[in-house]
């Protein structure tokens, strides 16, 4: 695993699994204005947190449905990237996945708006400060494992992405 060196590293940390997925189709990404609750106010992809009993491809597959009303022929798993806060004991575990073969029209739900976005004219202004890292990996079609360590005004401090040979 990739470890980003800091004083974490020898705290108690708690893991959260999230799911993540990625739309793409005709050189255009879909998006979604995150409408309530953690990462409020951004642009995102959809996902969220396992339910008991299921597997990440299965969790993914749903909040994506829950999130857009798109449902998913097939999914690719292409990173999982690890993020950290100096100031909490909670770390989150993203799984990301990329989706080009969907069935149906994206539609907004109570959680997220959803926006098509040329994929070079992505509005990282409005995103997560760590997507202007590695959304430009993924659209490179590359896996990877990535940490990333912000401070409490969720400014990055630290960041590791490591590329995965082509046969993972
Ligand atoms: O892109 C993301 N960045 C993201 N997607 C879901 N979550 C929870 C995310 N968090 C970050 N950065 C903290």
């Amino acid at each position: 695993m990739v470890q980003v060196k800091n004083i974490k590293n020898v705290m108690a940390l708690k893991k959260t699994v999230l799911t993540l997925v990625l739309i793409t189709k005709n050189n255009k990404i879909l998006l979604g204005l995150k409408k309530r609750g953690f990462g409020m106010g951004k642009f995102n992809g959809f996902g969220g947190k396992l339910e008991a009993g299921e597997t990440i491809e299965e969790a993914a597959r749903r909040e994506l449905f829950e999130e857009s009303s798109l449902e998913v022929k097939s999914l690719e798993k292409i990173a999982v990237i690890d993020f950290s806060w100096q100031n909490k004991e909670q770390d989150l575990e993203v799984h990301v996945f990329h989706c080009d073969n969907f069935v149906g029209e994206p539609e907004e739900s109570e959680e997220m708006k959803p926006e098509w976005f040329d994929i070079d004219n992505i509005p990282y202004k409005k995103m997560w400060d760590d997507d202007q890292y590695w959304f430009p990996v993924f659209l490179e079609g590359k896996k990877f494992k990535a940490d990333f360590l912000f401070n409490k005004s969720d400014k990055i401090i630290e960041h590791k992405i490591n590329v995965l040979p082509k046969n993972n």
